[in-house]
């Protein structure tokens, strides 16, 4: 009877082995297209181009950052395009007797969507995008503000100077689920 080698069998369990690492390595396409922004310095450092201010904290321990203007753009690197649903959580700078905060979204320079914002609350805001917006690649996502205004000229007591419209916790992207047919 043919006899299997010992040699032949270590040969096939490093080749199983070899398949099975690089099965994970490549992992589910679903986290490889999932872009995340988190506002913090470990990971978010050089992807923000104009109008923020410094890396902050709740006293839950979220990083935030404040926009400190009208105008603000950040980065998003895409490894693919397609649709892809964007959402972020932000909470907007507020006074008394002060207008809805409103934010609109540009990628690229295509004008997506305007959106209200009239709590100081943290708000998870949800839009769609398409993929004829996107790149491979890095991506520039900029908002429009109503209005910027200082807390110290705003709110009595406060003595932050700096002019803000709304702090940022994280942005996502990922793409959009197909409806099924
Ligand atoms: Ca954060």
């Amino acid at each position: 009877m043919r006899t299997i080698r010992p040699a032949f069998l270590s040969f096939l369990f490093v080749f199983a082995c070899s398949a099975l690492v690089a099965g994970c390595k490549k992992g589910p396409a679903v986290f490889a297209d999932h872009m995340f922004v988190n506002f913090d310095p470990e990971t978010t450092d050089g992807l923000l181009k104009k109008g923020w201010s410094g890396w902050e904290r709740t006293p839950e321990g979220d990083t935030f950052v404040w926009s400190l203007s009208r105008v603000a753009e950040v980065s998003i690197m895409a490894p693919t395009k397609n649709d892809k649903t964007v959402r972020m959580r932000v909470w907007p700078f507020r006074y008394p007797g002060c207008p809805n905060q409103q934010i609109t979204f540009y990628l690229n320079g295509v004008r997506l969507k305007t959106m209200d914002v009239g709590t100081e609350k943290p708000t998870v805001l949800t839009f769609e995008t398409p993929e004829a917006a996107w790149i491979v690649g890095e991506n520039s996502l900029k908002f429009e503000f109503a209005y910027a205004e200082s807390p110290k000229e705003r709110i009595p007591g406060f003595e932050d100077q700096r002019t803000l419209s709304m702090a940022f916790d994280w942005i996502e992207a990922f793409p959009m689920k197909k409806a099924k047919s």
